[in-house]
């Protein structure tokens, strides 16, 4: 099974993982966040660096797999921590790309932030998009990236725990988000970087508002050199924006939480295919792997380059 071309289950994902830990073990480590979800998985994490023994890189972090239907942002995360562990010192454009981004930063990569979720979605409910919470005993789930504490409870998230928004009962409540956010501060962090789907978008901050931050302008630089990078591969168009200014305002999300909290400047959402209109919504089709995971990869790169730039 190809994680190229078709849509690894849990179990799938946690074997690439441990295999690409044992066969790559100079650069790549295997842990896990250090809380068990609520059906007691552990939710993994590799780190990749060209140091594992202390680098002095500063951490850039990416989450993928946080709402459980969005399959495409999983694979797109193995791939970026398969590159960067394999291709670093080698030749060709991808290669190139590995090692430019190793010898800038480490890289924190967790595919799947959700794995009850993404459990569930595989063999369940294809469109399931929470966690598995059992909230009152009629509904599960909470809403992951409602669940950060960035202006939790505010508008675009739902105090009803039937919603496919609902928040929780108070901010971090969930063993996903906490663990998350424990471990993001414990690294020397530069960029946070939360991969969803769909719609073609990279979401800069704020989610949770209309008004800008003060390094907004910087920002919408740097997401859109990031953009032009993935749109040269094969004419994918991304929109570029706030999401109250192209999509919704949504309280509660990881990447305003990141920059709100933990003091990380460079904090993006992706929206990766298919584009806002399409009917396949978050079931893109397997033979559109391959190219997504190409395009994003390099756009990862661009943003690597900007960020190192400019901080
Ligand atoms: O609603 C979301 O969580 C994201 N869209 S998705 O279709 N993948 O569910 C957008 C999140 C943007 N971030 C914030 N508004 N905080
Ligand atoms: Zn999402």
């Amino acid at each position: 099974r190809d994680y190229t071309q078709t849509y690894l289950d849990l179990i799938g994902v946690d074997d690439f993982l441990s295999t690409l830990a044992a066969e790559v073990p100079q650069r790549l480590e295997r842990f896990n966040l250090g809380r068990t979800t609520i059906e007691g998985r552990q939710i993994w994490a590799v780190k990749i660096s060209t140091d594992l023994n202390g680098s002095g890189k500063k951490a850039v972090w990416i989450e993928c797999g946080t709402h459980a239907r969005e399959f495409i942002t999983i694979s797109t995360c193995l791939a970026t921590a398969n590159n960067l562990a394999r291709l670093y010192g080698g030749t060709g454009a991808a290669a190139e790309k590995a090692t430019a981004m190793l010898d800038l930063y480490d890289w924190y990569i967790v595919p799947v932030h959700n794995p009850d979720g993404y459990d569930y979605a595989y063999w369940v409910s294809r469109l399931w998009r929470k966690n598995r919470r059992q909230n009152n005993g009629i509904c599960f789930g909470v809403d992951l990236n409602r669940n950060w504490n960035s202006n939790f409870g505010g508008t675009g998230s739902s105090g009803q725990s039937c919603s496919d928004t609902y928040r929780g009962n108070s901010a971090l409540s969930e063993p996903e988000t906490a663990a998350l956010n424990d471990a993001v501060q414990t690294t020397n962090t530069v960029a946070f970087i939360s991969i969803h789907s769909y719609s073609q978008y990279i979401l800069l901050p704020w989610g949770y508002q209309s008004s800008k931050p003060s390094d907004y302008n910087t920002l919408l630089r740097i997401a859109r050199s990031a953009e032009a990078e993935l749109e040269s591969y094969y004419n994918t168009a991304f929109l570029v924006g706030t999401p109250p200014d192209i999509l919704y305002v949504a309280s509660g999300g990881a990447y305003d939480h990141m920059k709100l909290n933990n003091g990380i400047k460079y904090s993006f959402t992706y929206e990766l295919r298919p584009g806002s209109g399409s009917s396949w919504g978050f079931e893109l089709p397997e033979n559109q792997i391959a190219p997504t995971i190409e395009e994003t990869f390099a756009s990862l790169w661009k943003f690597a380059e900007e960020i190192y730039a400019d901080d």
